[in-house]
C-alpha cells in the first residue's frame, strides 16, 4: 500500500490533470465553506474536460440552495458507480467525518487515489490517502481559489468566483473572525473585480434564517451564563428545543458567536445536545486565550480560536468540567 502523503498544490494539479473521473465530496452537515469549495472545484475542473461528480452525505442548508442551480449535488444512493476515480475531499481531512453512506460509496470504487484538501489541521492520517492542508488560510475556499486561478490556471467564472466568495463569507462571518488574513480580503477584492453580486450572496448566506432558527436562537439567548470572573460566557441547547422548533443540527452554525459580543466575554462555550443525547461542544475565543488544545484534550480539534469536540458525559458534569477548565485557562494566562 501506497504511504500517506502532504501534497504541494503542485501536487494536486498533476493529481487532478492525470484523472478522468473525480468525485468531489466533503463532510457531513455541510457548511459554506464545504459547498462552495465543492461548486467551485466542479465548475472549474468540468473546463478541464473532466467527468465531475459532486457527492454529499447530508443535504444542503437552505442558506445555500441558491449554489445548487451552479453544480449539482447528488446522494450517495443515487450517484452513479464508479470503477476509477480521483477523490477529492475538501473542508475534511478525515474519512470518518465524510458519512458513512459516502464512505460506503468511496469504499465501493476499486481503483482510487484520494486526496484531502483542507484548512483544518489532522494528526490523524489515512494510509494511502494525500493530504494538502494549509492551516494558515481563513476557509477551503481560499485553498481552492489559489489552485483554480494559479496552479491549473483556469479562467474564473462568476458562477465560480460566487461559490469561492460564499466559502470565505461563510468561514469568516463575513472577515470578522480572527482567522480572516490579508489575503482573504485581497481574494475577496479579485472576486469583486471579476463583477460577483456580494450583497446577494450576503443575503443568501446570511439572511436566510427559518422562523424556527430565529426561535431557537431565541430561547438559547435566554438562558446565557457567565462564571464568576465573567470571561466565560456559556449555553446550552437541550435537543428537545430543536425538535420543537424543527431546526436541525447545521442550523445553529455560528450561534456560540453571539455569546462573545458580551463585554468583558473572552471564550464562548456552547452545549448542544444531540439526538443520541451526546453534547457537541463548540468554544470560540476573542482571540486573547487560544482553545484550540483544550479542545484537543478532549478528543476534538479545530483552529487557534475556534474548536470543537463531542462527549458521552452527563450534561452537569460536563458542563461544570469545561466552565471550569476554561475559567483556570483564561485567569492562569492574563
Ligand atoms: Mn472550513
Amino acid at each position: 500500500m501506497q504511504i500517506s502523503m502532504m501534497m504541494s498544490l503542485s501536487g494536486i494539479k498533476d493529481k487532478i490533470l492525470s484523472a478522468q473521473n473525480i468525485i468531489i465530496t466533503t463532510h457531513a452537515s455541510p457548511d459554506g465553506d464545504a459547498i462552495g469549495s465543492e461548486t467551485a472545484l466542479a465548475l472549474a475542473l468540468k473546463k478541464l474536460g473532466k467527468e465531475v461528480t459532486i457527492i454529499n452525505q447530508d443535504q444542503t442548508p437552505s442558506s445555500l440552495n441558491f449554489l445548487e442551480s451552479y453544480a449539482e449535488l447528488m446522494s450517495p444512493k443515487t450517484a452513479k458507480l464508479f470503477d476509477s476515480a480521483v477523490i477529492i475531499m475538501v473542508d475534511v481531512n478525515d474519512l470518518d467525518k465524510i458519512g458513512s453512506d459516502v464512505k460506503a460509496f468511496v469504499e465501493s470504487i476499486s481503483e482510487k487515489e484520494i486526496l484531502f484538501i483542507s484548512h483544518h489541521k489532522t494528526k490523524h492520517v489515512e494510509p494511502g490517502c494525500a493530504y494538502m492542508i494549509s492551516d494558515t488560510a481563513s476557509s477551503t475556499g481560499e485553498i481552492i481559489y489559489n489552485l483554480i486561478k494559479d496552479e491549473l490556471e483556469i479562467a474564473v467564472d462568476i458562477k465560480t468566483a460566487e461559490a469561492i466568495y460564499t466559502a470565505i463569507i461563510s468561514d469568516t462571518k463575513s472577515f470578522r473572525y480572527s482567522r480572516t488574513t490579508s489575503s482573504s480580503h485581497r481574494i475577496a477584492a479579485e472576486l469583486l473585480e471579476l463583477g460577483i453580486d456580494a450583497e446577494r450572496i450576503q443575503s443568501e448566506v446570511f439572511g436566510s434564517s427559518s422562523v424556527g432558527q430565529l426561535k431557537t436562537l431565541g430561547c438559547m439567548l435566554q438562558d446565557i451564563k457567565t462564571t464568576k470572573s465573567g470571561k466565560i460566557a456559556y449555553v446550552f441547547i437541550p435537543y428537545d428545543t430543536l425538535k420543537e422548533h424543527d431546526v436541525c443540527a447545521a442550523q445553529t452554525k455560528g450561534f456560540v458567536n453571539h455569546l462573545l459580543t458580551i463585554k468583558g466575554v473572552e471564550v464562548a462555550a456552547l452545549f448542544r445536545q444531540d439526538v443520541d443525547n451526546k453534547i457537541k461542544v463548540s468554544l470560540r475565543s476573542k482571540g486573547n486565550y487560544p482553545i484550540e488544545e483544550f479542545a484537543t484534550g478532549f478528543g476534538g480539534g479545530g483552529h487557534k480560536f475556534a474548536a470543537t469536540f463531542y462527549s458521552s458525559e452527563q450534561k452537569q458534569e460536563l458542563i461544570n468540567k469545561i466552565t471550569t477548565g476554561l475559567e483556570q485557562l483564561v485567569l492562569n494566562n492574563k
